[in-house]
């Protein structure tokens, strides 16, 4: 019989008290712990606990998603997958991710090192304030997880393995298929559509060009089976200071092309420049901080690819893809690095297509992102999602303009004097 209840302020005390290890790390005595509920996500509930000694933070997957309320089932097991996920990527992505302190699979509670004062990347993207580390830091862990979870840096039966673990999580990837890749293109109760936004949730549906290119990208996403994925990269996912980057969050893992995490990242730096100039501050700071968010653009863009081909070649010897005695001499190493330039350049193709996607479900799917919600002035929001939606449309529609991070960062600027009207074409 499962001991599954869910916990409140007291029933996390109780839980941390009964651990020795996490009672003592906390220090002091129940009644001088200070417990607070933080939980702003769409699924779980969060606490940050304050001892005398050290703090923690405790995150529990409840029975239902937490902003729908109980109309929404969803399984508890999904943070068995985020456990696991943590521990299969640790060795490669060291002190990019939180340090887990426990999992307990009844309760389904991880306890895991509390992250203060790093704050939600996307809410110091809203609040103008810069994280110069940011970029680097998630194209260093996209690259990392990339590269040795899949077949250039492992045998087969190691990604095997994953996919045995992984492809389980079923309830979150029926969130994502759902939410991503089906939704948003076709007439569903859970999208969010302004009214002025009609006629592009309309176009959405309409056009069969881009009908087809949304295809490609979800059969990419369910038979692409890459690398492991954290699933979810979004700046809601990631906790920051200038100086440290923390990605959180592993519950969406699932084993599937490496482009997915590399296009989310990116789709929610493009998001957040389309937000800029609502969100307040004079035209010299929006100008300012758009260009720095471009940079970050390029940065991550540039870096992922370097990354994962320095850290591809020398992987090689040990995987099942590339085998070293097929690429011996001054020659192979030649033919290698083309192979594998090929390869990083089909997951950055891929990466363009998903940032589309990523970007268009959360501008008229279910759940949507804080950088557009919190512009007051409906009209001003829907000018402002519109422009993102051209954006998205064309990445999906005319791939090959895409094929560098300067392409994107130019049509950025095309796209930010776009009409409301999906008519209105750049
Ligand atoms: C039901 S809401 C689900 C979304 O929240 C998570 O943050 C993921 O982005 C997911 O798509
Ligand atoms: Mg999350």
């Amino acid at each position: 019989m499962s001991q599954y209840r869910v916990l409140d302020a007291a029933g996390v005390s109780d839980w941390l008290a009964a651990d020795p290890r996490l009672r003592d790390g906390l220090g002091g005595a129940r009644a001088d712990w200070r417990v607070r509920d933080v939980a702003d996500g769409n699924l779980n509930s969060v606490f940050l606990i304050d001892g005398p000694h050290g703090g923690v933070c405790v995150k529990q997957a409840l029975p239902y998603v937490r902003v729908a309320g109980e109309s929404w089932p969803l399984d508890v097991d999904r943070v068995r997958f985020e456990a696991a996920y943590f521990a299969r990527v640790a060795p490669f992505v060291g002190k990019l991710i939180p340090t887990v302190y426990r999992f307990d699979p009844e309760l389904r509670v991880l306890a895991m090192e509390k992250l203060e004062p790093h704050i939600i990347l996307r809410k110091g993207l809203i609040a103008g304030d810069r994280y110069p580390k940011v970029a680097a830091d998630v194209a260093e862990y996209v690259a990392q997880v990339a590269v040795h979870t899949s077949d250039l840096a492992a045998p087969f039966e190691t990604r095997a393995k994953d996919i045995s673990i992984f492809s389980q999580n079923l309830a979150l990837q029926r969130i994502s298929v759902d939410l991503v890749f089906l939704d948003p293109f076709t007439v569903s109760e859970r999208n969010k559509i302004l009214p002025a936004l009609a006629p592009w949730a309309a176009a959405l549906r309409d056009d069969l060009d881009l009908q087809c290119a949304v295809a490609r990208f979800r059969i990419a996403y369910l038979t692409k089976a890459q690398s492991l994925l954290h699933g979810d990269l979004h700046s809601g996912s990631i906790m920051s200071t200038p100086g440290e980057t923390k990605v959180i969050d592993g519950e969406f893992a699932w084993v599937g092309p490496s482009g997915f995490d590399v296009g989310n990242f990116i789709a929610h730096l493009v998001m957040a420049w389309f937000a800029k100039p609502f969100h307040g501050g004079d035209a010299r700071h929006v100008a300012d901080y758009r260009e720095a968010l471009e940079a970050d653009i390029v940065e991550f863009w540039r870096r992922f690819r370097a990354r994962f081909l320095e850290i591809a070649a020398p992987a090689a010897a040990s995987g099942e893809a590339l085998p070293a005695s097929h690429f011996a001499g001054a020659g192979g190493a030649r033919r290698l690095g083309e192979l594998l330039t090929s390869y990083v350049d089909d997951i950055l193709r891929d990466a363009v297509g998903f940032l589309a996607l990523k970007m268009i479900r959360r501008i008229v799917g279910f759940a949507q992102v804080a950088d557009f919600l919190v512009i007051a002035d409906e009209t001003a929001q829907a000018t402002a999602k519109a422009r993102a939606l051209g954006f998205a449309r064309s990445l999906l529609i005319e791939p090959k303009a895409y094929l560098q991070p300067g392409d994107l960062v130019a049509a950025l600027k095309r796209f930010d004097a776009a009409g409301l009207a999906p008519s209105d074409r750049v």
